[in-house]
């Protein structure tokens, strides 16, 4: 098979046939090689629990040796997989909120959105009247820290949902504790000898990830926006295209704001500005990879490089003189890459040792003279280039980002209302949803994963989805396939979209696509749509919006998954999670969950077909409008 087949993505086809000259060897490699997958492992009834394993079932051997039968061991699997998700979003939800305890006037970390703290203050019910803002920041920072291992009580964010969605949260017994304790719960209850009950599994997964997306992720993304500010629509570009011949290239990738917003500081420091070009560069060019790349695009128009699957073809332009990592979706391959060029791969967290890698630890408490530093390593690596080894594709999209909730409010409200006065709140969205001229919203959002074709997923469904009226947020790698496609520029509705959202689109401005940010920004989409269901007074499950992963790979996936279907809207998968070794698995996930959270997964690997059953799904939910 023709590797660049496995891409839809011409500059990735392009890297990869240079991978192939130079000697390099890339995932798209290793996937060829690895022939078949594990069968066991692909159907989530393998048991490695405990060292009496491995225990695969088979019709010869249906139960491992402590008596586990594949329900068990497929649910205990699956359920691990929603504590590993849940761990990291929170987690770096956590380090943000030990970000914004550190945060002080003359610091590195300081208050950007005052009246967003204020905002949250109040909703935390912490006293605001005549204090200092770093107080009231280190106070709302210590109760999002309690929010990790608080002895008592649910999440506290669960209150921004609608009246009827907590209620079916408080019936189903789903309201999540302190996030850790749900994490831990999950790692005791899938020990040796604990749960074997396959809906007890499944329920506490479900009550994990609402510690993700109503707990950690929101923390996340409402302490970032303090901290660095709040999203608003910017232009940038997207794709391999945006590294620079003449200028150092800083590729930055991973996650967490903390270290990405310190490294935009650093490059634009004078002095290292100047020794790039002593260097002999024209200057430093920063672009960003995955969810860090959403991060800083959201917040400065940082241009994007590309997606999960395209970090190591970053290395292999021979252009990078540094890779900058912290913590998630990190290949362990780019050590290996980045020895066949100049390319400098430095990690950052000591939660992400990757060997091979020069390590740098940062620290919040340093943070920009850390950030510094690493600049520099990169300034100076930019003499090492070899020209001749450089090959830069040419492709890149212009794309408008930075749509947070609060961009989008008064983007509707600028230009449907303009002689009217401003709503300020959703009515413009739901008016057009209700009135059908939008038939429905979909969340696409999620991973590239190689068991199917690089962004052709991604970029199906949304074309197909954009077609049909039904407006498209995105956020993490989905977002960043939407932006090189082209389908972050305004000019997309004209060439894309079904008549009623081009005229929306026109309307008010906007793409047809909107870029929402990182992952843990799905608590954005949360937001948003808790917003819609409350001003029409219904629940989440009864509007016509869907959560999609077209090409999800991660753990963290499975975790926004659950979280998404637990409140209560319909999430479509166009990859079968490791469930298919339990029936009643399969049963529960994509049918039993909605007599209970009025949601389910729906899985089909054919994008074509999954679109469809979308569209007509969307249709049929539109009924609750009528009533
Ligand atoms: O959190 S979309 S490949 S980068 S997991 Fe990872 Fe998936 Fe990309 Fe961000 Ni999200």
């Amino acid at each position: 098979m023709d590797k660049k087949m496995l891409t839809i993505d011409l500059n990735s086809q392009v890297m990869i046939d240079k991978a192939e000259k130079d000697g390099v060897e890339t995932m798209y490699d290793r996937k060829l090689a690895m022939k078949a997958q594990c069968g066991f492992g692909l159907q989530g009834n393998c048991c490695r629990i405990c060292g009496m394993g491995p225990c695969r079932i088979t019709p010869k051997t249906p139960r491992g040796l402590c008596g586990a039968d594949e329900h068990t061991i497929v649910g205990r699997n699956f359920a691990r997989m929603v504590a590993g998700g849940t761990a990291a979003h929170s987690d770096h939800a956590r380090d943000l909120a030990h970000t914004m305890a550190l945060s002080s006037r003359d610091g590195n970390y300081k208050i950007r959105e005052e009246g967003k703290l204020i905002e949250l203050a109040k909703e935390w019910d912490v006293a605001t009247e005549g204090r200092d803002i770093y107080d009231i920041a280190h106070e709302v920072a210590e109760i999002g820290l309690m929010e990790f291992g608080k002895p008592y009580g649910v999440s506290r964010l669960l209150k921004n949902a609608p009246k009827q969605r907590q209620q079916v949260w408080k019936d189903y017994e789903i309201e999540p504790r302190a996030i850790d304790r749900e994490i831990a719960t999950i790692m005791h209850s899938t020990h040796i000898g604990c749960t074997s009950d396959l809906d007890s599994l499944i329920h506490m997964s479900l009550r994990t990830s609402m510690a993700d997306g109503w707990a950690g992720s929101m923390i996340g993304t409402r302490f970032s926006d303090i901290l660095f500010g709040t999203p608003i629509p910017r232009q940038t570009e997207a794709n391999l295209g945006v590294l620079e011949q003449t200028k150092v290239n800083i590729v930055l990738h991973g996650h967490e704001p903390t270290l990405s917003e310190m490294i935009v500081l650093a490059s634009e420091d004078p002095e290292l500005v100047a020794l790039a070009k002593e260097m002999g560069a024209e200057g430093i060019n920063l672009a960003g990879m995955c969810c860090t790349g959403n991060e800083v695009t959201m917040r400065h128009g940082v241009r994007i490089a590309g997606d999960f699957h395209q970090q190591e073809l970053a290395i292999i332009t021979g252009a990078v003189e540094a890779v900058i990592v912290d913590v998630q979706c990190i290949f362990p391959a780019l050590a290996k890459v980045a020895d066949c060029y100049h390319t400098k791969f430095i990690t950052t967290s000591p939660k992400a040792k990757i060997t091979g890698s020069t390590y740098i630890e940062f620290k919040e408490e340093e943070a920009l003279a850390i950030a510094k530093e690493i600049v520099k390593e990169a300034v100076l690596n930019f003499k090492n280039r070899d020209q001749e080894k450089v090959l830069i594709p040419e492709l890149k999209s212009s794309a408008t980002v930075g749509y947070s909730v609060d961009a989008i409010i008064p983007q509707l409200d600028r230009v449907v209302n303009s002689h009217i006065d401003p709503t300020g709140t959703v009515k413009p969205l739901v008016d057009c949803l209700k009135s059908g001229v939008l038939r429905g919203a979909a969340g696409v959002v999620g991973c590239n994963n190689a068991k199917g074709v690089s962004n052709e997923a991604h970029v199906t469904i949304m074309k197909e989805l954009i077609k049909n009226d039904i407006i498209v947020v995105t956020t993490g790698c989905g977002a960043q396939a939407a932006a090189k496609f082209g389908l972050m520029d305004k000019d997309a509705a004209k060439k894309y979209a079904g008549k009623g959202l081009a005229t929306v689109c026109e309307l008010v401005d906007i793409p047809p696509v909107l870029h929402m940010g990182s992952c843990v920004d799905i608590s954005r989409i949360l937001d948003l749509v808790a917003a819609c269901a409350k001003n029409l007074d219904m629940d989440m499950s009864d509007i016509p919006v869907v959560g999609i992963a077209p090409e999800w790979m991660s753990e963290k996936a499975v975790a926004i998954g659950c979280y998404v279907v637990a409140s209560g809207i319909d999430t479509y998968l166009g990859i079968m999670p490791p469930i298919t070794g339990s029936s009643r698995a399969v049963e529960i996930l994509t049918e039993g969950l909605k007599d209970k959270v009025g949601a389910s997964f729906t899985v089909n690997e054919n994008c074509h077909e999954l679109a469809a059953t979308i569209i007509s799904d969307i249709e049929k939910k539109r009924v609750h409008f009528e009533k």
